[in-house]
């Protein structure tokens, strides 16, 4: 296992995701697994309540509202919004891998958050961004490899964006400071981003030997490799910590 501290999010150059082919014939099983923050018994760092506007107050009724940066579970300490992707990923051989085919991932402005507050997808694959909120918004992407974007958005407008290159980069709001998402693009299927139980799964991978990498975006990122046997679940979980100072 290896551990990267700095700049996690945006260290996923061009070349970082080495394409390996696989035959056609090679068949599939998945990836699940469980991320969790390590530090159980240090200092744990939780969610903190944002300081709205009073817009933005009313956009939720008046009631509170968490940060999302780092959600540690606290029954297990499993850790959310971490994506997981395979870094060797094989080629993909069919059209039914080819996601550009399938409906938009939608990323919206409500209650002067980003939901999701982290979503994966693939080059060539349509996200439509838009607004819920009765005021305006302005999502501004900040990619270093793909070009940027930098939208004003009143409710109910929406927008498609596609990216070309591979990369994990953050979305902000000019208005609402406390706004942020992030975004990871990959060209190839295999990824996803854990879920409110700290769980993530990734299907359809061929049989073979992988590097896979879970990246969070405050902790860093984590590597692991794992053999995936066709027609098996293989499990692969990943402790991520507070990088030492
Ligand atoms: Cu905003």
């Amino acid at each position: 296992m290896t551990r990267q501290r700095s700049t996690p999010w945006l260290a996923l150059g061009t070349g970082a995701v080495a394409l390996a082919v696989y035959p056609a014939s090679t068949l599939a099983g998945s990836l699940v697994g469980k991320t969790t923050f390590s530090d159980k018994n240090g200092p744990a760092e939780g969610r903190v309540k944002l300081k709205l506007d009073t817009d933005c107050t009313a956009a939720n009724s008046g009631n509170a509202v968490g940060s999302e940066d780092v959600i540690v579970n606290k029954s297990d300490g499993t850790l959310r919004n971490v994506i997981v992707y395979v870094k060797n990923a094989p080629k993909r051989e069919s059209a039914k891998d080819d996601e550009t085919s399938q409906e938009s991932i939608v990323l919206d402005q409500k209650g002067c958050t980003y939901h999701p507050h982290v979503l994966t997808l693939m080059t060539g694959r349509k996200l439509t961004v838009k607004n819920s909120d009765r005021m305006l918004h302005n999502i501004h992407g900040l990619p270093q490899i793909n070009p940027g974007f930098n939208l004003s958005q009143h409710f109910g407008a929406t927008e498609d964006i596609t990216f070309v290159k591979p990369e994990i980069f953050k979305v902000k709001c000019d208005v609402h400071p406390w706004m942020s998402a992030w975004i990871g693009v990959f060209n190839h299927p295999y990824h996803a981003v854990s879920d409110k139980d700290g769980a993530y799964r990734i299907d359809d991978l061929p049989a073979g030997d992988y590097e896979v990498v879970a990246v969070h975006e405050v902790y860093g990122e984590v590597t692991q490799k794992v053999t995936v046997k066709d027609g098996e679940p293989a499990e692969l979980s990943f402790e991520i910590a507070r990088p030492k100072k």
